[in-house]
């Protein structure tokens, strides 16, 4: 019996010696210490071993047992050394390759306008403010003038999620909730996204940015409109850029003007890029409406104010010298970086 296993130990130590890969091994594993294994064979034949003799043949089983085990967990881990270090060989990092290059995006030139406006406004003293673009009829139509069945509800057509809901067609509301917060005097700036039923074209999209100023303190008057607008035109489009307030009507400012800058391509004299006119439009502005003052918590008799609404789309096509709306919204990386 001694020689038995003596003959099993030896033979399992030279398969998991000649093994050379770790699934060889746990075919050793099996052939010898497996259910149906070699070794499990002599436990098995241990009936035939006389009753004195049991416990010394069964001690020798467990020493060979233990002895195959040792050596082949000694294999294994051997083995897996070896599979480690040829494994980090093979990955090694040549730190002289040159690197991926990674693609980087690109500001739009839309956020290239706006941080340019916010910038003049911000350095005149403004706070810039958002809003929500899901807003109540009440603050993007009623508190600005214009009530229920009023033309200019048309004009500016709008999603209404119900019917006291709808996306906000200016940033006026932010404005309005600023001023019913009755922290007086206001000097902001409110930037957003805005959306009107409006098909898409050249000039068009049914969703836009705006950015709309508010100032409102006692006695503001129509001079500080037409100064801050002239600075903000000659920051934006050069030193040279006059400026021409033509009357024009909204229901939310009384007088109100729209506001031509001369052509910053021809100097005024006409070209192709202001039709030949030598003025471009670029905002709309005016005296806060006394209606809407009151509207919004504030005394008309004490407090006056200005405001003005541009297109930072408008804006961006302008200074960029881009002919179509349609390719700010495509963002095709190739477009977006020239600018
Ligand atoms: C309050 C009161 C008045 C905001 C104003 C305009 C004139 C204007 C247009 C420019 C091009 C919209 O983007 S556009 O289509 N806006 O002409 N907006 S005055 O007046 C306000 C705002 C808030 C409380």
């Amino acid at each position: 019996m001694k020689e038995k296993l003596q003959n099993i130990r030896e033979e399992a130590l030279r398969a998991l010696e000649a093994a050379d890969v770790p699934e060889k091994l746990n075919d050793v594993r099996v052939k010898f210490l497996g259910k149906k294994g070699e070794l499990t064979a002599v436990l098995k034949g241990m009936k035939d071993v006389a009753p004195q003799d049991r416990p010394k043949v069964g001690q020798m089983v467990n020493e060979t047992r233990a002895a195959i085990e040792s050596f082949l967990e000694d294999r294994r881990r051997e083995m897996e050394r070896v599979i480690r270090e040829e494994k980090m060989k093979k990955e090694v990092i040549d730190v002289t390759l040159p690197a991926k290059k990674n693609m980087v995006g690109h500001r739009h030139p839309n956020m290239i306008a706006l941080e340019e406006v916010e910038r003049i406004f911000v350095g005149m003293g403004y706070e810039v403010v958002e809003g929500p673009e899901v807003e109540y009829d009440l603050y993007n139509f009623e508190k600005l003038n214009i009530p229920a069945d009023h033309p200019a509800k048309d004009e500016q057509d709008t999603f209404y999620i119900n019917k006291e809901i709808v996306l906000r067609t200016q940033t006026s509301p932010v404005q309005a909730r600023v001023m019913e917060q009755g922290r007086l005097p206001i000097r902001m700036i409110a930037p957003g996204r805005v959306f009107r039923s409006d098909e898409v074209d050249a000039t068009h999209s049914p969703s836009f940015h705006q950015i709309e100023g508010l100032v409102i303190d006692r006695q503001i008057s129509f001079a500080d409109l037409k100064g801050t607008l002239e600075v903000f035109a000659k920051e934006l489009f050069g030193p040279e850029t006059k400026t021409k307030f033509r009357p024009h009507h909204f229901p939310f400012t009384e007088p109100s003007a729209e506001v031509d800058v001369s052509c910053f391509k021809c100097g005024g004299k006409g070209c192709r890029f202001c039709k030949g006119s030598g003025w471009i439009e670029i905002l709309g502005c005016g005296m806060v409406h006394p209606h809407v003052l009151e509207m919004c918590g504030i005394d008309p008799e004490e407090y006056t104010g200005f405001a003005f609404g541009v297109g930072l789309e408008r804006i961006a096509l302008l200074k960029y010298e881009i002919d179509d709306m349609r390719l700010l919204y495509e963002n095709d990386i190739r477009f977006l970086k020239q600018f």
